[in-house]
């Protein structure tokens, strides 16, 4: 086609586009989907609806009944590892993110996402897609306004970013707050000037923005837009309202929400009908101030709520373009229920002398941040209730225990109530109706989604980005899932993190918490038939010796092979 040719070719199809209204991606070559991919943070496997939970969440309720939710789907178990592994489609090691982001100068361990990896947006900015992104990042040591940024969104393949640099923060002063390359606050931005300032609202308000002028700059293009909530890592902050929907429901305690979500998740298939309870971290009974330990779950779960509410208004979005059919959305969480310690101790004292800040000031503590932006002490501990800008919290042991039902452990382990999310696929024009409302029970894990990506939009993965030479993906395309057919997966799945290591082949798991100075062999390995015993409750290790050797084997090989090693580990 000559120049002259194309041009008119162009002008042909954006009067027909115009003409048509937004209702219409007929211009697109292949016809390939848009993709929505939304990440939660620091929630446990059972919290949302239609994986067991009672915390109100219809409009992923909604996805999952009109898509396929995914059983045994499987994170890296912390928030930098699990960012590193999705966004790259190889283990979190193999992309320089074995930790945190913290330098620890050795190649899987660099604390910075690496150029031997392209990410999700840079792979597929080769397909054509507009590229987009609304919340938190996490993937690089360098956070300061004045760089360096070459591993930020806008230099990793985002054409637009609004979001956080680096973790936790407060919702309504989030610290590292930037639009594109630029540190802003949620008082100086004029491009965002909400009633009130809640960053999970401003995270789903900035995605509908990007989604409308995607519409309107270039409705001939498919998008990417990766959505990474915060909600509902600590602190528990969530609004007046979301929190009075929640009042009283978890007055009495840890265990009837463990019973009841158990029995749900029976009843809907996720687990098998015989799976037991793992025990109960922490008793009621024992809690010193039963308030203020209930209003912490009620935080927690208008957290998600207002998640959910954000999903929905992007769904909506996706729906009045005429974009929701073709549209592959996918849901998931970066790591299970959190039970560190943050905001459960009471400072000796607080600040007496603290001055209201300009508009203009950044926080400059990310956690906990010092002081509300008028001028008040941020408080923590026992007796403060959670929800509002000047208090600082997390939701503790006995609650992650919970958010998990019914697994063992939490966030940063490697047993299945650290590592397991729920992954609900949605995308009515490439999934069958027969298959809408399934459960999907094959494995799968975080690395398997720029495969997937990579896959619906026609094989966009690089072997050379730039002057990078870029290492095969690890994953595999999720998409003959999707219609129930068997993924072309040969090998087994594999975590480490913090020394906390498992190998899941088949129907096997093996598993551990790993100590520092001991040799891989010394750790106190777990074996289970997870098909049977999901809960982690009856290791078999003793009984199949040869077993645990074979899997220990094949563990140590790819921990070699993905930079796991050498880290603490010792050799012999
Ligand atoms: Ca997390």
């Amino acid at each position: 086609m000559t120049p002259q040719k194309l041009f008119t070719s162009v002008l042909t199809t954006a009067v027909m586009v115009a003409s048509l209204g937004l209702a219409t991606n007929s211009a697109r070559a292949a016809d390939a989907p848009n993709i929505v991919l939304i990440m939660s943070d620091d929630m446990g496997f059972s919290d949302i609806g239609c994986y067991g939970g009672e915390i109100n969440t219809p409009n992923l309720d909604q996805l999952a009944k009109s898509g396929v939710r995914f059983s045994q789907f499987y994170n890296t178990s912390r928030c930098c590892p699990t960012r590193a592994a999705l966004l790259s489609g190889v283990y979190q090691h193999q992309a320089g993110i074995g930790l945190m982001t913290g330098e620890k100068n050795l190649p899987g361990y660099r604390g910075e996402f690496g150029r031997n990896v392209v990410s999700i947006a840079e792979a597929l900015s080769t397909a054509g897609y507009r590229r987009y992104m609304a919340g938190k990042w996490h993937i690089t040591k360098h956070v300061s306004p004045d760089g360096p940024k070459d591993n930020w969104p806008m230099q990793r393949g985002f054409e637009k970013f609004y979001g956080t640099i680096t973790g936790a923060g407060s919702f309504y002063d989030p610290a590292t707050l930037c639009r594109g390359n630029t540190y802003i606050t949620p008082v100086n931005d004029p491009k965002y000037k909400p009633e009130t300032y809640y960053y999970t609202d401003a995270i789903s308000d900035n995605a509908v923005t990007f989604l409308k002028q995607h519409a309107d700059e270039s409705p001939d293009k498919p998008f990417f837009l990766y959505t990474s909530y915060t909600a509902a890592h600590w602190p528990m902050h969530a609004l007046p309202q979301d929190i009075a929907k929640y009042k009283g429901k978890y007055d009495k305690g840890f265990t009837p929400i463990r019973e009841a979500r158990l029995a749900k998740m029976k009843t809907l298939g996720l687990v098998a009908a015989d799976t037991k309870l793992s025990p109960q971290s922490d008793n009621w009974e024992e809690v010193a101030d039963k308030p203020w330990e209930a209003r912490n779950m009620e935080v927690y779960a208008a957290m998600i709520d207002s998640m959910d509410q954000g999903i929905g208004r992007i769904v909506a979005e996706l729906k009045r373009q005429g974009e929701l059919d073709n549209t592959l959305i996918l849901f998931l969480q970066d790591n299970g229920g959190c039970a560190e310690h943050y905001g459960r101790n009471t400072p000796a004292s607080y600040a007496t002398d603290l001055k209201p800040m300009g508009p203009d000031d950044l926080q400059t503590k990310i956690w906990p941040a010092m002081q509300t932006r008028d001028g008040r002490p941020v408080k923590s501990g026992e007796g403060v209730m959670a929800g509002a800008e000047d208090t600082f919290i997390g939701y503790g042991r006995g609650w992650a225990n919970v958010s998990n039902t019914p697994f063992r452990e939490y966030k940063h382990f490697a047993h299945e109530g650290g590592i397991s999310t729920p992954l609900i696929a949605h995308w009515p024009s490439g999934i069958d109706p027969s298959r809408n409302g399934k459960l999907e029970h094959q494995p799968g894990h975080v690395i398997d989604i720029m495969a997937t990506c990579a896959d619906v939009a026609g094989g966009a993965y690089p072997k050379k980005f730039g002057e990078h030479q870029i290492i095969p993906v690890e994953g595999v395309s999720l998409r003959p899932a999707f219609s129930g057919k068997s993924l072309e997966r040969s090998d087994a799945l594999y975590f480490e993190h913090h020394l906390n290591c498992a190998i899941r082949d088949g129907d096997w798991k093996l598993v551990c918490k790993g100590k520092a100075g001991l040799a891989v062999k010394q750790f106190d390995w777990e074996l289970y038939n997870v098909k049977t015993d999901r809960a982690e409750l009856q290791n078999v290790a003793d009984k199949n010796p040869e077993k645990v050797e074979a899997l220990l084997a094949k563990w140590e090989k790819w921990a070699v092979r993905a930079k796991v090693q050498p880290w603490p580990y010792k050799t012999k």
